[in-house]
């Protein structure tokens, strides 16, 4: 499908980070391959905009924070249910940097989230309380952005959180497949193709 790209389209790479990729924390199987991907599309797009999956030591997501639970458990947190995850993406620490052959120069913006130590945050616009904002939608309302392109890391969690936020946020939304890689846990990826398609989240293969 060719896809006309417009100056005020955004461009929202999710979470392309060291420890979604090969040999990561959380490794996404076959994650470095969006990589290649997202520089090309990144060249189409006059705004681009990161986030970066960002927790303190001993985040409330990382199962060694739960003593006898395990990595990919669900546990009941304040905010409702939590996938417990291997620690990753610590703040500093080489697994949260961006994959380095990674073409960042053009992002006007980095959203850092899951910094709050008791609240982890898949969304690029709320936390996973569903209601504490990031601040990006403000930000794209006060720059007139309102057609938002996702791609990254990974497809049925941070991309499918932000995609159905940036919908009821009344954005027009654009799932980009080519640019994606799933983690695939317990149906995860099927739920969120699902929940994307309810959500009216528009989806191509690539941009042609
Ligand atoms: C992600 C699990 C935990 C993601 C982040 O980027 O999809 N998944 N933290
Ligand atoms: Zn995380």
């Amino acid at each position: 499908m060719q896809v006309r790209v417009s100056d005020d389209d955004l461009l929202l790479i999710i979470d392309v980070q060291n420890d979604f990729c090969a040999s990561g924390a959380l490794a996404v199987a076959d994650g470095d391959a969006v990589v290649p991907v997202i520089n090309r599309l990144t060249e189409r797009f006059d705004h681009v905009i990161l986030t970066q999956d960002w927790h303190p030591p001993g985040h409330s997501s990382f199962a060694t924070s739960h003593p006898g639970s395990a990595a990919f458990d669900v546990i009941s947190m304040s905010y409702g249910q939590q996938t417990l995850w291997p620690d990753h993406c610590i703040q500093g620490a080489p697994g949260a940097d961006f994959h380095p052959q990674l073409a960042t120069e053009r992002a006007e913006l980095v959203i850092r989230k899951g910094f709050r130590p008791a609240i982890d945050s898949y969304s690029a616009f709320y936390e996973n309380d569903r209601r504490t904002p990031t601040g990006l939608a403000g930000y794209l309302r006060e720059r007139g952005l309102q057609r938002i392109f996702l791609a990254g890391l990974a497809t049925d969690f941070c991309v499918y959180y932000s995609a159905v936020d940036a919908r009821r946020l009344g954005f027009t939304t654009v799932l980009i497949e080519a640019g994606c890689r799933a983690i695939n846990l317990a149906g995860s990826l099927d739920a969120a193709r699902a929940g994307m398609a309810a959500a009216g989240v528009q989806r191509v293969n690539d941009l042609g």
